[in-house]
Parts: structure tokens; sequence; C-alpha cells
């Protein structure tokens, strides 16, 4: 019998019209065989952060976390995961740049990992709000493996995370509730 795992997907479009190309990935992340989406957080309004620090004046981020259960290991979800981001004209040209939708894997069942192609977790989740805040929304409990927990990781974060109240949810085949729901990590 194949094993599923938890694991914690982030979302994030600043480019073309990002509320599609967050609804486009979550059903895309829910077609992909062998992992079960269980919960799909609300949708933060949050400015770009780039290289150089935080930028105002670049087009803003709609960021979101997914929370799955996988039978695929990491390595192969993470590789499902660029194959959704190709699919949706994501180009890769600056680090850091503007994207139509960027796909994070954030925690594979508290994993830890560090290979020349991947890294759990994320290296950067933790000092992010435009992670934490979603996740905690899927997850009040959330404990990010190495960091601790995900609420006081958040409580130490700067950056400005704003609810985008005008989008209910990202999972068209769920009502606002169930979306939001707890089910997984
Ligand atoms: N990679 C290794 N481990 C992982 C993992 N756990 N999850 C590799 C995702 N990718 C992982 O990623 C670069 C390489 O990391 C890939 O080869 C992947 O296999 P990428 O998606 O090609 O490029 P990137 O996203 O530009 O680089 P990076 O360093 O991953 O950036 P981040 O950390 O994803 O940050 N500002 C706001 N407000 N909201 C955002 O969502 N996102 C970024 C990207 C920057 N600023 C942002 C946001
Ligand atoms: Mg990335």
């Amino acid at each position: 019998m194949l094993i599923d795992h938890p694991a914690v997907i982030a979302l994030g479009s600043n480019q073309g019209d990002r509320e599609h190309y967050l609804r486009e990935a979550v059903a895309a992340l829910k077609a992909l065989p062998g992992v079960q989406v269980t919960a799909v957080s609300r949708v933060y309004e949050t400015p770009a952060l780039r290289l150089s620090g935080v930028d105002e004046n670049a087009p803003s981020y709609l960021n979101a976390v997914a929370l799955v259960r996988s039978v695929l290991p990491p390595e192969m979800l993470l590789g499902s995961l660029h194959g959704i981001e190709a699919s949706l004209g994501r180009v890769r040209e600056e680090r850091w740049g503007d994207r139509t939708i960027d796909l994070d894997l954030v925690d594979y069942d508290g994993t830890e990992l560090e290979t020349e192609s991947i890294t759990l977790p994320h290296p950067r989740a933790h000092e992010r709000g435009f992670v934490l805040k979603p996740w905690l929304d899927v997850n009040p409990d959330a404990v990010l493996v190495g960091f601790g927990k995900v609420s006081d990781l958040l409580a130490r974060t700067t950056d400005k995370v704003a609810l985008a109240s005008s989008i209910a949810t990202l999972d068209d085949t769920a009502s606002p509730t169930e979306s939001q729901q707890v089910k997984g990590s």
C-alpha cells in the first residue's frame, strides 16, 4: 500500500491575472495523480520582496498556501510543481523576479533534506509572513521543522500581509468554509 504524506505548498503570483493563475494552480494541484489537496488558505496581498529588499514599486503578489497529502516523494512532488509552473507560463529570468506563478514546497512531513535539487524545509519560509500567515489559516498549530511554531515565527516577521478580501476562495469545488478546513499538517 502506498503511504501518503502531508505537505505544505506556497503559491505566489505577481504577473498578469494573478487570481486566475492561483486558481489554475490549485486546480492543477487537484488534478495531480498521487496528490490530494486537503485545504486551501485565503488569499493575501503582499509587497514584492526582491533580492534588494521589499520593492513597493514592483507589482505586488497574491500569496496563498495549500495543504496536500502526497504519495509522491518530495523530489517528484517538486518536479510536478515545476510542471504546473511551466504549464502556467512561468519563465525563469531573474531570481526573485516577477512571475505568473511560483509554487514552493515549504514542508514535506517534517523532512529535513538538502540535495542539489531540493532543500526542505524551504530555506526562507521561516522568515516570510507571506508564507506563514496563510499557512496558519489552514493549520493554526503548524510547526516548521527545525524552526518551531509557525505562530511564533510569524510574530517575528515584519513584511506586510493583507487579506485580499475580495477573493473568497481559490478552491472552486469547495465552499469557503470547507476550503479553509484543517485536515492535514
Ligand atoms: N528548490 C529547492 N528546494 C525547493 C523547495 N523546497 N521549494 C529549487 C521550491 N523550490 C526549491 O527556485 C529556484 C530553485 O530552487 C529551483 O531550481 C528549485 O528546484 P525557482 O522557483 O526556480 O526560482 P525563484 O522562486 O525565483 O527562486 P527562489 O530562491 O526559490 O525564490 P523564492 O524563495 O521562492 O522566492 N515576494 C512576495 N511578496 N511573495 C512571494 O511569493 N516570492 C519570491 C520567490 C520572491 N519574492 C516574493 C515572493
Ligand atoms: Mg520558488
